[in-house]
């Protein structure tokens, strides 16, 4: 194999450095709001988002679809051997980050070079690529918010991967996130992520679904004690998903996996990152899902991004409702924040967005709703009376029996002498349209 070299090619040529130029400003590559200096909420804009870019769909993601093969034809794959045209991927996406301010990245071991069926040869390629994004991290100042093990798309994981009834393919799915902690732990990694893809089942006839839930909380615990042999301190997120490509999918959403959490003891090591298209897919709103890990102070970190109104697929798309961010970042504001984790753009350009710069167009604006988002939020949360109505809304349990309620001091039987003591209770309204009035006032 040919060793790497270090690239002095520039692949998105004629794109300069991307910066925040003002509402202003109609330069398509310009930032108009984010300001990664600016201290919104005790934080700067860059501390809050931790922005992440995602090397499966902005370096990998070639637009091939079922219907049809690859419409982006990147120039770093046009090496033959794997070794160069990861080395050349890996000087694309460092130039793309730099020029973009992304100041993290995630990825899947298998994003970072091809793999083959031999354990130890992808143990030494991914070695190789870790030791080179270690020099591209220490001169570009860009970190790894998370790394994964990609256990869904070769095809011994057809079956699932710690959930495979068949023992040999668990090994495998071990081997590999063994050798995707060690690289996210020398990359100095933030965080390390469990997207069970295929842990779950196609049918219920042929699962005993009782012991392969059973076999992932083991498998958890105990990549969760190797790394933290290793010397890993960062935080294990679940990602839930409720289907696709399994029928059905074991963290089918913020709340199953916060009960399989607390079923199996994982609480302390592990927390939930969330994705906006797959809440959608479970039949919940985004900012359900935030609230239901926030209350449960499991917030880890988010991968920001969009399906599409009138089909039930994971699109992926870029994120672009500000409504919806907004009150999502009322949710994240409220919690005091992510929890470790950033905000990861697990999101692709479309099929037929076949221009470098589509890539950018497709960061910036979803960087700049971000940071629009925040300052309406934290607007909202300061200059409005948007808390005060919801906490109003539950005056009646601050003080007198209500209070008494709470503390657990009644029986049934006072409730039901209240009840008849007091009469019919009046109405009083839910003030839903008010609300949203109000979100509109600052977006
Ligand atoms: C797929 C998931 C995946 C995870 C990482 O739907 O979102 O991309 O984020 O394995
Ligand atoms: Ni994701
Ligand atoms: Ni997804």
């Amino acid at each position: 194999m040919a060793s790497i070299v270090t690239g002095n090619r520039e692949f998105f040529k004629g794109i300069g450095q991307v910066s925040y130029e003002g509402p202003q400003s109609d330069n398509p590559l310009a930032f108009r709001w984010y300001e990664p200096e600016r201290v919104v909420a005790d934080k700067t804009m860059k501390q809050h988002f931790k922005f992440a870019c995602a090397y499966w769909h902005t370096f990998n993601g070639n637009g091939s679809d079922p219907f049809g093969a690859a419409t982006h034809i990147f120039p770093w794959d046009e090496k033959r051997d794997a070794e160069g045209r990861a080395a050349d991927k890996m000087d694309a996406a460092f130039e793309f980050m730099t020029k973009m301010q992304l100041p993290y990245y995630c990825f899947h071991d298998v994003d970072l070079i091809d793999f083959t069926d031999n354990v130890a040869e992808n143990e030494k390629r991914l070695k190789i690529m870790v030791d080179y994004a270690r020099q591209k991290q220490d001169t570009s100042g860009i970190r790894l918010l998370w790394g994964t093990a990609n256990l869904f798309s070769h095809r011994r994981y057809m079956n699932g991967a710690a959930t495979n009834p068949d023992f040999s393919v668990l090994t495998h799915a071990a081997a590999q996130v063994k050798a995707a902690i060690d690289a996210t732990i020398e990359l100095g990694g933030e965080n390390y992520v469990f997207w069970g893809g295929r842990e779950g089942y196609m049918s219920l006839l042929n699962t005993n679904m009782k012991r392969e839930q059973e076999h992932l909380a083991r498998f958890l615990h105990m990549a969760k004690d190797y790394a933290r042999k290793q010397g890993f301190t960062g935080t294990f997120f679940i990602e839930p998903k409720p289907c696709e490509p399994t029928k059905h999918q074991y963290d089918y959403d913020a709340a199953t996996v916060v009960d399989f959490l607390r079923n199996y003891d994982l609480t302390g090591d592990f927390k939930l990152n969330l994705e906006v298209n797959h809440a959608t897919l479970a039949g919940h709103t985004f900012q359900h899902e935030l609230q239901v890990a926030a209350d449960n102070g499991l917030l880890g970190s988010i991968d920001a991004n969009r399906g599409d109104m009138q089909n039930g697929w994971d699109t992926d798309q870029f994120p672009n409702n500000l409504n919806e961010l907004t009150e999502i970042m009322l949710i994240i504001l409220e919690a005091g924040g992510l929890q470790g984790g950033g905000v990861n753009f697990d999101a692709k350009i479309r099929r037929n967005s076949t221009d470098p710069a589509d890539l950018f167009y497709a960061h910036i604006g979803a960087m700049d709703l971000f940071a629009r988002a925040l300052i309406a939020a934290d607007r909202i949360l300061n200059e409005s009376e948007f808390l005060k109505i919801r906490s109003e809304r539950y005056a009646s349990f601050d003080s007198g029996k209500g209070a008494e309620f709470e503390a657990g001091r009644l029986t049934l039987e006072d409730l039901r002498d209240l009840a008849a003591q007091n009469g019919e209770p009046q109405a009083i309204s839910g003030r839903q349209e008010y609300l949203e009035n109000l979100i509109n006032r600052f977006v």
